[in-house]
């Protein structure tokens, strides 16, 4: 093998690593490192768990474990990381002070750390202590590991996935409006292992009303070895969610948050002494003041987003603004959403800018006839309005097909 080779070959070695925090890490990165000597890996890591150790420390550690604490050997060893290593004090300590300490004498990097903290500076901290640094090795598949963190240490925003079931005909549901079970089983499970994967899942009140779904993960204990359910988000602008709803039944076990958009509460979590003109109480009425102390009683949390300066005259249409309830939820700490849907709510997410990618499953069938397709709305006149998309990737999933789009930003 040729040097660039073998190096590719470790870092392969070190992205599969990284897979293995998935769900587990958020809001930080998920990381892999190997250790190799003389062509052999003599020791593996990966950032496990929010606020362990780092993967860098996790491989010298289990070096050490294995070999009485002795450091000696790790001296001359190349380590190959997935991110650059961190050189700021955060949950952990700097990772380029173990590598320092621990005499590694070469570093093969993947991605490019965004935060701020992180930097050039801890290259020139290893090169400075005499060691030789190569990057960008295999930087492509290693970014793809952490769309969600780099959208969220720059931005403070959730990196939203809108997913979607169609036919082969576009159509998300029947003409009589059912929707379950469009795709085969593959297909399901692949999307459970991504309410796993995203800190939070959203959907608008009509799935509510219409499938009254659950949202939680259903992963069998073989798939994974530990199942993370999402945080359930509605946006539900006039609090329509029924009582007896899965999901108000269920948000003792489930954290759930609703969205709501009445224009007499101030922005951010719902304080009902803080009604902004409680003369005018119109919209937010004796029974939905009642609903609300209900829902928050249950463990729910509401959250009040409208467009400040909203200028519409009837109070009763203005509904959740999207970009106000993103940022609300990265102040959160929710790094990264699945969006369940349904086709209003899609829309309304595209023609907001919040979505990042989109996850589009095909069935083999046709329905035909007046049905709902992944996108409802307006729509528009001209091709050059269109949003546009890049292909990320294309799998098949059963007889299913799965196409996986970057959303190209305005
Ligand atoms: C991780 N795991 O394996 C690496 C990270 O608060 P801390 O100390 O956990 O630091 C988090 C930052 O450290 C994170 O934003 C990223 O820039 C850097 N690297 N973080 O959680 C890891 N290598
Ligand atoms: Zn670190």
């Amino acid at each position: 093998m040729k040097d660039i080779e073998v190096d590719e070959f470790f870092m392969e070695k070190a992205i599969c690593l990284a897979r293995n925090g998935v769900g587990k890490v958020n809001p930080n990165p998920l990381v892999g490192a190997v250790i190799v000597k003389n062509s052999k890996i003599i020791a593996e890591g990966y950032h496990k768990k929010y606020g362990d150790f780092h993967a860098e420390r996790d491989a010298i550690f289990n070096y050490l474990k294995e070999n009485g604490g002795d450091r000696e050997g790790l001296n001359g060893a190349t380590m190959y990381v997935t991110l650059t290593p961190c050189c700021h004090w955060g949950k952990q300590p700097p990772c380029t002070d173990a590598i320092i300490e621990n005499k590694i004498s070469r570093v093969v990097i993947g991605s490019r750390d965004p935060n701020p903290l992180v930097g050039e500076k801890s290259i020139k901290i290893l090169e400075d202590a005499g060691i030789e640094v190569k990057r960008d090795c295999l930087k492509e598949e290693c970014d793809r590991l952490n769309d969600v963190f780099f959208k969220y240490i720059q931005k403070k925003q959730p990196y939203v996935v809108m997913k979607y079931a169609m036919t082969a005909d576009g159509k998300i549901a029947t003409k009589t409006n059912e929707s379950k079970w469009i795709t085969g089983e593959g297909a399901l499970k692949y999307v459970h292992t991504l309410r796993n994967k995203y800190k939070g899942i959203m959907v608008g009140i009509n799935t509510v009303l219409v499938d009254d779904p659950m949202l939680n993960c259903r992963l069998e204990a073989e798939d994974i070895t530990e199942v993370r359910n999402p945080i359930r988000i509605i946006c539900d602008s006039k609090l329509r969610i029924p009582m007896d709803s899965n999901i108000v039944k269920t948000a003792n076990q489930y954290p759930t948050i609703i969205a709501t958009a009445f224009s007499e509460f101030e922005n951010g979590e719902i304080n009902i002494d803080k009604i902004k003109n409680s003369k005018e109480l119109k919209e937010v009425d004796e029974e939905t003041l009642n609903k609300i102390f209900e829902l928050r009683f249950r463990g729910i949390i509401l959250i009040n987003a409208v467009k400040s300066n909203s200028n519409l005259k009837s109070k009763s249409k203005i509904k959740v603004d999207l970009k106000t309830l993103m940022s609300f939820l990265g102040e959160i700490g929710i790094d990264g959403i699945l969006l369940e849907g349904g086709a209003t709510l899609n829309e309304d997410a595209l023609k907001s800018e919040v979505v990042d990618e989109i996850i589009c499953f095909i069935a083999p069938k046709i329905f035909g006839g007046k049905a709902k397709s992944p996108v409802e709305g307006l729509g528009i006149s001209k091709i050059e309005e269109a949003y546009k998309l890049s292909l990320k990737n294309l799998e098949k999933l059963g007889g299913d097909v799965m196409i996986g789009y970057k959303v190209c930003k305005k």
